[in-house]
């Protein structure tokens, strides 16, 4: 076997808090802190299972992930950005809160190469909780990090023995270990355990760059929750000042109340872009006639947070007019 055939991989690992780092300090309480373990004890404890890989560690931060936002996005980015041209780092692995992983994730996965593997991981269970799922959880990370077969497939979600695609991957239990995420309109495009890996499908980004620049500044776009009986009123005390765009969290596909859209449009005249998604879990959202006249933007198979994340980065690129946004909603 050649040297490298029989090195170890290196996994740099970025750790951001959140529940798989979190301590309830009683096995049974249900309350718990996130962010409670460092990394380098946290690797500590890894340590014990003796793992095929060597762990690189970096507290990016120790929060929980309600509170992550552009600060922690872009040290996140930077880091990944030195692991990737780092000839001795293989793969990498970021510990991170379960509540946003689905939107770190996809905003990595639209700013990065995708030349190396690159794995985000959570818990739904506090490290010291009976039937804690974290460890486990980051052990099948490292083993997907350290595969040669997860390079070339953007950013990847590891929970529950499931591999999901960053696009695809969304929380949709606030409880559970097993079945917390799920992945749409893919599945899971791998299965992974402490002991074995199974991909399916092969790898569909192989050596691309960057779909996008990474945002400097990020544009506050905000997200109206469609509910029954609402008014046009609410259009309008949402919206910042300056507004550049929307996303509609739609009933069924993509509907709102006629005084809504009425208004929507009215906006969409002085050069808001508006997004229409569905509050609907596992909604796709097609275009529809209006849309043309309308300029409104169809968002496909992305739920309404993920459509925010990519109508960011699209605005802060530059990329304004409705073919072109509605091309990257359109691109698997
Ligand atoms: N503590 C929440 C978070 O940080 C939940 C979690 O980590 O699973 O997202």
């Amino acid at each position: 076997m050649s040297e490298k055939n029989t090195k170890q991989p290196t996994i740099r690992v970025l750790a951001t808090g959140g529940t798989i780092v979190g301590m309830a300090g009683s096995a049974t309480r249900h309350e718990y802190l996130p962010g409670q373990i460092g990394i380098d004890d946290w690797l500590g404890r890894v340590a014990e299972f003796g793992l095929p890989a060597q762990m690189l560690g970096t507290q990016i931060a120790n929060i929980g992930s309600e509170d992550i936002g552009p600060a922690v996005w872009t040290a996140l980015h930077g880091a990944i950005l030195e692991a990737m041209t780092d000839d001795a780092v293989d793969g990498i692995v970021i510990t991170h809160g379960t509540d946003t992983a689905e939107e770190t994730a996809f905003l990595l996965d639209l700013t990065l190469p995708a030349r190396k593997p690159i794995v985000i991981v959570g818990a739904m269970r506090p490290a010291d909780a009976v039937g804690s799922d974290g460890m486990r959880n980051f052990v099948n990370a490292v083993r997907v990090a350290s595969d040669p077969g997860a390079s070339g497939r953007g950013v990847l979600l590891v929970m529950g023995d499931r591999v999901l695609a960053a696009r695809d991957a969304r929380k949709v239990r606030t409880r559970g270990t097993d079945d917390a995420f799920r992945g749409f309109p893919r599945g899971s495009i791998g299965l992974v355990t402490p002991a074995a890996l199974e991909w399916f499908g092969n790898p569909w980004r192989e050596g691309e760059d960057a779909r996008y620049a990474y945002p400097t500044a990020m544009p506050e776009v905000p997200i109206l929750y469609i509910g029954a009986g609402m008014t046009a009123e609410l259009v309008d005390r949402i919206l910042p000042a300056n507004p550049s765009g929307i996303v509609v969290a739609g009933v069924g596909e993509g509907n709102m109340p006629n005084a809504v859209r009425e208004r929507l449009i009215e906006h969409r005249k002085n050069g808001l872009i508006v997004v229409r998604a569905s509050r609907v879990d596992e909604g796709l959202v097609d275009r529809e006639p209006e849309d043309d006249p309308n300029g409104f933007i169809a968002a496909r198979a992305l739920n309404p947070q993920k459509s925010r994340v990519l109508l960011m980065v699209l605005i802060a690129s530059g990329i304004a007019d409705a073919a072109s946004i509605q091309k990257a909603f359109d691109q698997p």
